[in-house]
């Protein structure tokens, strides 16, 4: 199991899963039923089995899902899940925390049943008991869809991914000096010509509002959040040159298929800029039911420092203005912030300055959780101005103690980031992503004091028969004994 429950007890004996085994939910609500569908259609191409979902009496050779009598000490994403040999019981006092047993239960039974076809079996459940809540609200994967352009199937894949690992946050980053990928009504030259390429110059895209809308829905339904980050006021070549007027000359520079940072500015003393970016701002508030949205806020070196302050305390107003929290990545951390900003942590202490001025931060340290960093230098895909992250680099260390003056308290979670500079496939991603990201989950989620890095190895060696199953495109790191 990774991520590793909070306590789990082994007993005797085992529950099969056969041709005659029912799902039970109770009560049977909409989000109930919808989880119980969803374990018939992840377990039925690999055993075979109807797996009827029913809402009648119990009975035995039930897997049943509930959320009757559940702990509320488990609170809004924990559960319980109970093994004997005549049933399963699946209880939570939220939908949510049923999801996420779910994919302990899953995880339970033989990687064979994560196949697409139709397997020999037997479908041994073993007996015992875990209760499980996550250590961190956040648990983050950030993909940059702005370098290159990835289509809504690859995001839903990477969200049904990130899913089995119990991450419950997608961070999109939407928008750089290469390629703005969120339609805008007011302002269709952002997508039209600024989403019309993308590093090293191929074809780059964007989602429609309907694609977007159709992203969060499908994340929802799957316990996970997005977050839309358009990054400003640096960062912004591709909106530059999609409208003119937000240059100080007026004048728009040509698209940029390169890969080098900090380059381009918004003009921070311009009132024009402010109204173009209330109606971007608003436009992604309308699209984000969450209470998030991100403003980038990184490496600024084309605006003023001063000006960067006031452009980032304006923003947050702007923000704030939509009904949402604003976060950013930590250079904001030298601006005034308001206590509910967020502040992503990802190479220097300019967190501590956050946390001093009472706000909480999502840890990307990027010489661990930077997906993009080359495994080894070898590796034919990646960076590594940040160093190689092999996959114990980003297993091995613990949120709480990393950041002198960021306590425990202060992190609102930790999130791994996917920069796609070199990256511009599903299996590209995919090979990146994993098995580092089930190392990030596993801190993210299990109790410190369950993360050992030998015990982790051995799991994860077991999680990689369920990688294959799954069609994953994972790197087969030598520390881990497959
Ligand atoms: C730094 S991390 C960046 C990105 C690059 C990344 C490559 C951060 C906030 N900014 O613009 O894509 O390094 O690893």
């Amino acid at each position: 199991m990774i991520p590793y429950p909070a306590s789990v007890h082994e007993a005797e004996g085992a529950f099969v899963l056969t041709a005659d085994t029912q799902i039970r939910v109770e009560p049977p609500t909409a989000p109930l039923l919808a989880l119980g569908h969803d374990l018939a259609a992840h377990l039925r191409p690999a055993t075979g089995f109807e797996l009827p979902v029913v809402t009648g009496a119990p009975a035995a050779g039930q897997l049943r899902l509930t959320t009757v009598g559940a702990d509320p000490a488990l609170g809004a994403e924990g559960y319980q899940l109970m093994i004997q040999p005549d049933a399963v019981t699946l209880t939570a006092p939220q939908p949510a925390g049923l999801h996420w047993g779910l994919q302990t239960l899953r995880q339970r039974l033989p990687a064979a049943s994560a196949w697409p076809t139709v397997q020999p079996g037997p479908w041994l459940l073993p007996c015992g008991s875990v209760r499980d809540l996550p250590r961190f609200a956040w648990r983050g994967f950030m993909l940059d869809v702005a370098r290159h352009f990835f289509d809504v199937p690859t995001i839903k894949r990477i969200i049904d991914l990130l899913a089995l690992h119990k991450l419950n946050r997608l961070h999109l980053h939407l928008t750089d000096d290469q390629g703005w990928r969120l339609h805008i009504a007011r302002w269709p030259a952002l997508t039209a010509i600024g989403g019309a390429t993308a590093v090293g110059g191929g074809p780059g895209g964007y989602y429609t509002q309907a694609d977007y809308a159709d992203i969060v829905a499908y994340a929802q339904r799957q316990g996970i959040m997005v977050i839309p980050e358009i990054d400003m006021p640096g960062h912004t070549n591709a909106a530059l040159a999609a409208v003119a007027a937000l240059n100080a000359d007026g004048a728009a520079p040509p698209l940029y298929t390169g890969t080098d940072v900090g380059f381009s500015s918004l003009n921070c003393d311009d009132e024009w800029t402010y109204r173009w970016l209330a109606d971007v701002i608003g436009e992604v508030a309308s699209l984000t039911p969450g209470p998030y949205i991100h403003i980038g806020g990184d490496e600024t070196a084309a605006t003023p420092p001063a000006a960067y302050r006031r452009f980032i305390e304006r923003v947050q107003t702007l923000v704030q203005a939509c009904g949402k929290q604003m976060i950013g990545w930590e250079e904001i951390a030298h601006a005034r912030l308001l206590p509910s900003t967020v502040v992503q942590h990802w190479h220097s202490d300019d967190a501590r300055r956050a946390v001093q001025q009472g706000s909480q931060v999502i840890l990307s340290p990027a010489s661990r959780t930077y997906l993009d960093m080359q495994y080894t230098p070898a590796a034919p895909l990646g960076l590594h101005w940040a160093g190689y992250v092999e996959i114990k680099d980003t297993y091995e260390w613990d949120p709480a103690t990393y950041l002198a003056g960021v306590a425990e308290d202060d992190i609102l979670g930790i999130e791994a980031p996917l920069w796609s500079e070199t990256l511009t496939t599903l299996a590209d991603i995919e090979w990146m992503a994993f098995p580092r990201l089930a190392a990030l989950a596993e801190i993210a989620w299990s109790p410190a004091n369950r993360c050992r890095w030998d015990d982790f190895r051995i799991r994860l060696a077991a999680h990689g028969a369920r990688l294959q199953a799954l069609g994953v495109n994972f790197y087969r790191s030598p520390q881990v004994p497959w």
